[in-house]
């Protein structure tokens, strides 16, 4: 069956071209540094994002931690959202494998972190305390909606780690939604951080991969760390083919998702049982169940996936469901109206 998966934009499979370019990709061993695709990947990733260099590693959770072990020392800490996937989703790897120390601080409705509250959490130079070194974050924050950070904001935040001779890391999984979103080139959005991770793998379409971009001797260092971690890929080419076109052919389309999950939530909201917040300002929909849905999540998934539509929940009682290149105006029509049959 071809079913309409909105459980994540993560679930992409590679279009007809990227597959073509896999098959057809020059490579070389790129643990030597000899694979001009993805030499060629990386390149146009810097270029992109406005910084030196680049490094393709497999997976955004891999980016996260290497920026993380570049920025910081053992016993050294992180300023970081309460809800940031790198707090919450990365299996504490920046402790276990890092011994750095994170400090949460609470993500705001709007995703972004209050500024008083960084400034307050940064440790004065005392032995009882940690030292601080980095802040990071999260641009589109997902858990509070895929929201997207704003240059200005992101600025100011800049500016007091700059301030205060910390680094600034984005975690930009979604950060070319986040340019399209708000209509800026994605250069200016991640021009005060020092590192900037994003995903090739999810709204891009790519079957693998995320970029971590930095200036050079900041990405030397992490191209060792990924070797330490296991992430030497030797012919990767084949996958990085892939990534090319996602920069190329992916990156100016994101409009539509957004535009689909916008008619997602407007459907939605005709849907009896649901409760939406605000309106989706990406490619993300959440919601919750209405008190009177006596249906279980897990029953509601299963029902949905008898109509053709896959879809997953976030928190008890909330959904997400994110839109991407699969997923059409039909598939956004039949998305609502399986879910009215499914809660009548
Ligand atoms: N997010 C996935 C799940 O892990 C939740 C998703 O379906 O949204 N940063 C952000 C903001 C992310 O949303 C994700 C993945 C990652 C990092 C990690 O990327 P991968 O899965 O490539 O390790």
């Amino acid at each position: 069956m071809n079913y309409i998966d909105l459980r994540s934009d993560t679930v992409t499979k590679p279009t007809p071209e990227m597959r073509e370019a896999m098959a057809e990709a020059e490579v070389g061993d790129d643990v030597y540094g000899d694979d001009p695709t993805v030499n060629l990947l990386q390149e146009k990733a810097a270029e992109m994002l406005g910084k030196q260099a680049a490094l393709f590693v497999p997976s955004g959770t891999m980016g996260n931690l290497l920026a993380l072990l570049v920025h910081c020392s053992r016993g050294e800490e992180v300023i970081l959202g309460d809800k940031s996937h790198i707090f919450m989703n990365e299996a504490g790897g920046m402790a276990v494998l890092g011994g750095i120390y994170p400090h949460p601080i609470p993500n705001q409705k709007d995703g972004t972190l209050r500024l008083d509250d960084i400034l307050a959490s940064i440790q004065p130079d005392d032995q009882h305390r940690t030292i601080t070194r980095l802040i990071c974050l999260e641009n589109t924050q997902n858990v509070c909606g895929g929201v997207p950070l704003t240059r200005e904001y992101t600025a100011q935040v800049g500016k007091i780690a700059q301030d205060n001779g910390l680094a600034l890391h984005i975690d930009g999984a979604r950060i070319f939604n986040a340019a399209a979103a708000l209509n800026v080139d994605v250069k200016e959005l991640v021009a005060p951080a020092d590192s900037v991770m994003f995903c090739l793998s999810k709204g891009l379409v790519a079957p693998i991969g995320s970029m971590l971009v930095g200036a050079k001797d900041f990405i030397a260092k992490a191209f060792r760390l990924r070797k330490m971690l296991g992430g030497g890929m030797r012919q990767v080419g084949i996958v990085a083919a892939a990534g090319l076109i996602s920069l190329e052919k992916m990156t100016g389309r994101l409009g539509q998702d957004h535009a689909r999950a916008k008619s997602l939530f407007e459907g939605l909201k005709q849907v009896s049982g649901l409760r939406l917040e605000a309106e989706p300002s990406s490619n993300m929909v959440y919601f919750d169940l209405a008190d009177r849905v006596t249906l279980t999540e897990n029953q509601i998934i299963e029902e949905m996936k008898k109509r053709g539509v896959l879809v997953d929940w976030s928190a008890p009682r909330q959904f997400r469901l994110v839109t991407h290149y699969w997923v059409d105006d039909a598939g956004v029509e039949q998305t609502v109206k399986a879910l009215g049959d499914v809660l009548k």
